[in-house]
C-alpha cells in the first residue's frame, strides 16, 4: 500500500486553523464589499479556475551542468499521477495533468485514464518530445525534426506527433502542445526560409490528423537548445505558423521563453484579440528560460497577464479559452511543494485580477487619466486574497494550509521508503 495524506490529516488542520481563516475571510468580504464587490462571487469563479500540472515537474530538475536528485522521486509514471493528485488533494486548483511523450508514454492508454479518473485526475494538453533521440530511433534530431533537411527525420518526427494526438484522444486530452528545438548555432548553417517552411509542411501533417474538436499548440522559444537562430523563436513566427495552419492551430505562450523585459502581457492581448491564444506554461525567469517558480520573480507580470484574461473573459471575446499549465523545473526544492505554491500563485494572481474595477478603469483610460488608471491595477494587486484562497480551499475540501500539511504528513519521507533512489543519469533539463 503505497503512502497517502489521509483526510483527517486534512480536517484536524483545517480545524485548528478555521476561526482565524473565518475571521479574515469576513474582514477581506467588508473590505471588497466597500469597493461594490461580492467577494463570495470571486470565489465561486477562483473555484472553478483550474491550473495543469507538468508530469515532468514532480521530478527534480538539473541544469546542463548537474542534477541532484531528491529524495523520494517519482520512478514512473504511477508515482508521477500519485505525487499530481496529493497536489490537487490539498489545493483542489490542479485537477489535470499534462503528459509528455515518450517521456510518459502509457502501454494502455485508456487503462491510464480510469486510474488518473481514480485519483480524481483529468488530462490536459499531451506534449511531444522530438527534441531528443530515444534509443534504437533509425536517425537523429541533432539537427532538427520537424524543420530537418532530411524528409526521414521530419517523418519520423511528424509520425511521432501523430502518435502523441491518437494517445492523447484514449486520454481525454483536448490538445497537442508542439515544442521543437529546431534551429541553428551559427549563422549560415540554416537557410531561414528553407526551414520554415519544411516546418510547415510538417506541422501540416500534423494538423492533418487533428480530431475535429481537438487544438495543436505552437509554443515558441527564443533560444535554446539553438543559440543563434530558432525556427519558431518568437510569437511573431508561431502566429504566423498558427495562421497559415488554420483555426485548429493556436500560440501557446511560455512565460519563460522571452527576452528580459518583453511585455509579455501586451502579447497575450494580441493573441486574444486574434482568437489565437492557446494558453500558458507559467513559469518565472530573471536571465532567460529559467523555469523558475511562477511569480517568485515578477508577481506583477502575473498579474498583468489576468488583468489582460479577465477583460478577454469579461467582454467575451469570441474563441477565448486559453488552457492553464505550469511548466517549470524545481531545483532546489521539493517539486510538490513548489507546485502547490505555484498553482496558488497563479490563482492569486487570477483572484486579484477579479478585483479590479474594471468600468473606473474603461474610464480612468478614456479620461487619459494614467495614474488613475495605474492606481486601480495597484488596488486589486495589493489586496491580500490568501482568506479567500484558503476558503475556496476549504469549500473544495483541500487545506486551508497546504504546505504545513504536507509537511506534518512526512509524505516525502514515506516515499523515500516506498521509492528508493536508482542509479544512473535521468532527465537534466525539463
Ligand atoms: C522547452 O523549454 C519547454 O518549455 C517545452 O514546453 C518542453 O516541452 C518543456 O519545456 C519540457 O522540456
Ligand atoms: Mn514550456
Amino acid at each position: 500500500m503505497s503512502f497517502r495524506i489521509s483526510a483527517d490529516a486534512i480536517g484536524s488542520d483545517n480545524a485548528r486553523r478555521a476561526a482565524f481563516l473565518e475571521d479574515d475571510y469576513a474582514a477581506l468580504k467588508r473590505q471588497v464589499a466597500r469597493r461594490g464587490i461580492d467577494l463570495d462571487t470571486i470565489a465561486d469563479q477562483v473555484a472553478a479556475f483550474g491550473v495543469a500540472l507538468p508530469s515532468w515537474g514532480v521530478g527534480t530538475g538539473g541544469t546542463r551542468f548537474a542534477r541532484f536528485a531528491g529524495l523520494g522521486e517519482p520512478r514512473g509514471l504511477d508515482d508521477k499521477l500519485e505525487d499530481c493528485a496529493t497536489i490537487q488533494q490539498l489545493t483542489r486548483a490542479t485537477p489535470t495533468v499534462s503528459l509528455h511523450f515518450p517521456w510518459d508514454k502509457p502501454s494502455d492508454a485508456a487503462a491510464l485514464k480510469a486510474q488518473a479518473a481514480d485519483l480524481g485526475l483529468g488530462f490536459d494538453a499531451v506534449n511531444s518530445n522530438t527534441f531528443q533521440d530515444q534509443p534504437g530511433q533509425p536517425v537523429s534530431y541533432k539537427f532538427g525534426s520537424l524543420s530537418h533537411p532530411d524528409k526521414a527525420v521530419r517523418d519520423l518526427a511528424v509520425a511521432h506527433n501523430i502518435d502523441c494526438i491518437r494517445l492523447g484522444q484514449t486520454l481525454g486530452a483536448p490538445a497537442l502542445t508542439v515544442w521543437v528545438g529546431d534551429g541553428a548555432n551559427f549563422p549560415g548553417q540554416q537557410n531561414f526560409t528553407a526551414a520554415f517552411d519544411r516546418y510547415l509542411d510538417s506541422m501540416a501533417q500534423i494538423y492533418a490528423a487533428l480530431p475535429a474538436d481537438w487544438s495543436v499548440f505552437i509554443e515558441h522559444k527564443l533560444f535554446e537548445p539553438a543559440f543563434y537562430a530558432t525556427v519558431i523563436a518568437d510569437w511573431g513566427s508561431s502566429y504566423l505558423a498558427a495562421t497559415e495552419l488554420g483555426p485548429q492551430a493556436k500560440c501557446l505562450v511560455d512565460l519563460g521563453h522571452h527576452a528580459p523585459n518583453t511585455n509579455i502581457e501586451m502579447i497575450v492581448a494580441r493573441l486574444v484579440r486574434f482568437g489565437k491564444l492557446a494558453g500558458f506554461h507559467f513559469n518565472d525567469s530573471k536571465y532567460g528560460d529559467d523555469d523558475l517558480d511562477s511569480g517568485s520573480i515578477n508577481p506583477f507580470q502575473l498579474f498583468l497577464i489576468f488583468n489582460e484574461l479577465v477583460d478577454a473573459a469579461q467582454r467575451g471575446a469570441p474563441g477565448f479559452a486559453p488552457a492553464y499549465m505550469l511548466d517549470q523545473s524545481h531545483n532546489v526544492t521539493d517539486p510538490i511543494e513548489s507546485l502547490m505554491s505555484s498553482a496558488m500563485e497563479v490563482q492569486r494572481r487570477y483572484a486579484q485580477a477579479l478585483l479590479i474595477d474594471r468600468a473606473a478603469l474603461t474610464d480612468a483610460q478614456t479620461a487619459c487619466d494614467a495614474l488613475g488608471a495605474h492606481t486601480l491595477l495597484k488596488q486589486a494587486f495589493n489586496t491580500d486574497v490568501s482568506p479567500l484562497l484558503a476558503e475556496v480551499r476549504r469549500r473544495a475540501g483541500g487545506a486551508i494550509d497546504p504546505i504545513a500539511v504536507y509537511r506534518a504528513s512526512g509524505y516525502r519521507a514515506e516515499k523515500a521508503k516506498e521509492r528508493p533512489p536508482r542509479g544512473g543519469a535521468s532527465a537534466g533539463i525539463v
